[in-house]
């Protein structure tokens, strides 16, 4: 095949993406009305652009993703060994053929790609990663929109909170100027130190391009067994990595007799923005992907072959940039109980059933799933979330189907792997029982100058100045090691916001004032807009600062990523204890 064939498919390409992206406008709700022309669309646009990347011999930079309708495959396993995982991982980014950005992190198994696996370790454990950031422009759809609404909240270019010497390389431990290309990682909800090569995300960055950048860094030895993750956290540029598919879980192996044995799920569900509308692309219509699988019903849901009569284990993450999720497990169209046993990676006392879990960007759950019946089809999905006047359109939307099946075939890799890893001391024990050595109010707010300014985005200690995020800036909050502080948590603003504290979990004590029965260790929590009268809603949490290994200067932000990058962050410096 000639060049100018290539070219003139590339062409058709284009023009055919164009017809897909329109398509998928029409699926937000559910009412695609010519999924036939559409299903042909897809064939055609994947076939052409296997001829055009045949034409140049040249392999695609990110792997490919499952098409609609499909298994649901859990994401690869890499287990550690000797108490050591050691995993190399390529963050790259490329367009694929639905005209969207996608943001991979690539493993290399034997020659073959593979996309954002699973990092399975036991508590102690070493975790090694080694990340090399081969990103390149052009790194999004929209950049023309994205910078200039960033410059107006940042005054590009942006600073971390290193200082650089002109001309000099940088320096990945003091990181100066963030670059849509720039990257780092964060290990959300894992307790371990805020420094350089473990999880530092204030100074840590690194450039596209810059040697092969290692994290290092020990699972403590009495970190709760269950499920975290890693996304990158480079300041105005985690929305458009993270909506790219910049994910994967992380899971802490701990054996427990509920669930050795069971058929495990490992569901990771990322959020998409297939066009801007014409508008900011975090404010245009959005799909939900479950594995990477587009979940857009009329295309054929993900689907997962449940062993009739037997309870499964189900773990969620919801990695979507801003999509608040209320999590609900139908069969026969009847909500059914999830036994859940954790959120945020933190085992419960005792399980709870609930028939709806609220699940705000970066929170995890895991649960029980009842046994399914026999000849019933059942569905997970989001019965939606108001997240008010202000907020995103968090839309009810179904995620995946549940096919009966008596001698289900599991493709999935099966069986849960139990360790005998004994788990110390529990972490932030008897929190619960403590004085708090404080008490702090902050709350989310926001402000437009004019009407058409874009909104200023805060997380304000009360008395301190309203002020958007910089990396530079100093802590908004000290204290010391040792510490067991309460935060009330207040949302000022016409929006819904989701609280999330960098290196610890805490408590969640009261909302809206009111004492939680039982209280729980997370790492994030939603906290509801303000209805525009009556008391502003909030949380309040117990925040355990003992951990001598948790000294250091770290970042509280809102979860929803464009709120993040728009400044909606602070710090805390932790002190070592004396
Ligand atoms: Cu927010």
């Amino acid at each position: 095949m000639g060049l100018s064939a290539a070219a003139f498919l590339g062409l058709v390409l284009v023009v055919n993406d164009s017809v897909v992206i329109a398509s998928m406008l029409d699926f937000q709700g559910f009412s695609m009305r010519n999924s036939s022309r559409f299903l042909k669309m897809l064939v055609m646009t994947a076939i052409l652009a296997g001829a055009f990347v045949g034409a140049f011999a040249q392999p695609p930079v990110c792997p490919p993703r499952p098409v609609s309708g499909t298994l649901v495959q859990n994401p690869p396993d890499l287990y550690s060994a000797n108490g050591v995982l050691t995993v190399d991982l390529t963050l790259q980014n490329q367009q694929g053929s639905d005209g969207y950005m996608h943001y991979c992190y690539v493993y290399m198994n034997q020659g073959q790609q593979m996309e954002a696996p699973t990092l399975r370790l036991n508590a102690g454990d070493q975790l090694i990663l080694n990340l090399t950031n081969n990103i390149q422009a052009p790194y999004d759809r929209f950049p023309p929109k994205l910078q200039f609404k960033l410059k107006e909240r940042h005054q590009l270019p942006m600073k971390m909170a290193g200082t650089h010497t002109p001309g000099a390389p940088d320096d990945p431990c003091h990181g100066t100027e963030v670059l849509p290309s720039s990257t780092n990682i964060h290990f959300h909800g894992l307790n371990i130190p805020p420094v350089c090569h473990q999880d530092d995300v204030i100074n840590t960055l690194i450039q596209s391009g810059d040697p092969t950048f290692q994290y290092s860094t020990q699972i403590p030895p009495n970190e709760p067994p269950g499920m975290y993750w890693y996304h990158p956290h480079a300041n105005g540029f985690t929305f458009t990595q993270v909506a790219g598919g910049a994910s994967g879980s992380i899971i802490i192996e701990g054996s427990n007799p509920l669930t050795d044995g069971l058929t495990e799920h490992v569901i990771v569900v990322r959020q998409e923005f297939p066009s801007n509308g014409g508008t900011d692309p975090d404010e245009g219509p959005s799909i939900l992907t479950v594995n990477f699988q587009p979940a857009i019903a009329n295309l054929g849901l993900p689907f997962i072959n449940a062993q009739v009569g037997h309870k499964e284990f189900w773990r969620v993450v919801n990695a979507g940039t801003s999509a608040i999720l209320n999590l609900q497990l139908q069969y026969g169209g009847v909500a059914q109980p999830m036994e859940v046993l954790s959120l945020d990676g933190v085992p419960f006392t005792t399980p709870v059933n609930y028939t709806t879990v609220n699940l705000p960007p970066a929170g995890r759950v895991e649960f029980l799933a009842p046994p399914l019946p026999a000849n019933t089809q059942g569905v997970f999905l989001t019965a939606g979330f108001n997240s008010g006047p202000f907020g995103d359109i968090d839309a009810p939307a179904p995620l995946i189907r549940i096919r009966p099946s008596q001698d289900a075939p599991h493709t999935n890799q099966a069986k849960h792997k139990t360790t005998s890893t004994p788990i110390a001391t529990k972490r932030f024990a008897n929190l619960q029982f403590l004085n708090p050595t404080a008490q702090r109010n902050l709350y989310f707010s926001e402000e437009s100058i004019s009407s058409n300014a874009p909104q200023s985005l805060f997380i304000t200690v009360v008395g301190q100045r309203p002020h958007v995020f910089h990396m530079d800036d100093p802590p908004a909050i000290t204290t010391n090691v040792g510490a067991v502080e309460d935060w009330t948590i207040e949302n000022r603003s016409g929006e819904a916001h989701v609280f999330h504290m960098h290196q610890i979990h805490f408590l969640v004590m009261d909302v809206n004032g009111v004492p939680v029965t039982n209280p729980e260790l997370q790492d994030t929590v939603t906290v509801p807009n303000w209805p525009g009268t009556g008391a502003y809603p909030s949380v309040t949490v117990r925040m355990d600062f003992r951990d001598p290994n948790i000294a250091g200067t770290f970042v509280y932000h809102c979860h929803i990523l464009d709120h993040e990058d728009g400044g909606m962050m602070a710090k805390i410096q932790v002190n070592p204890a004396n």
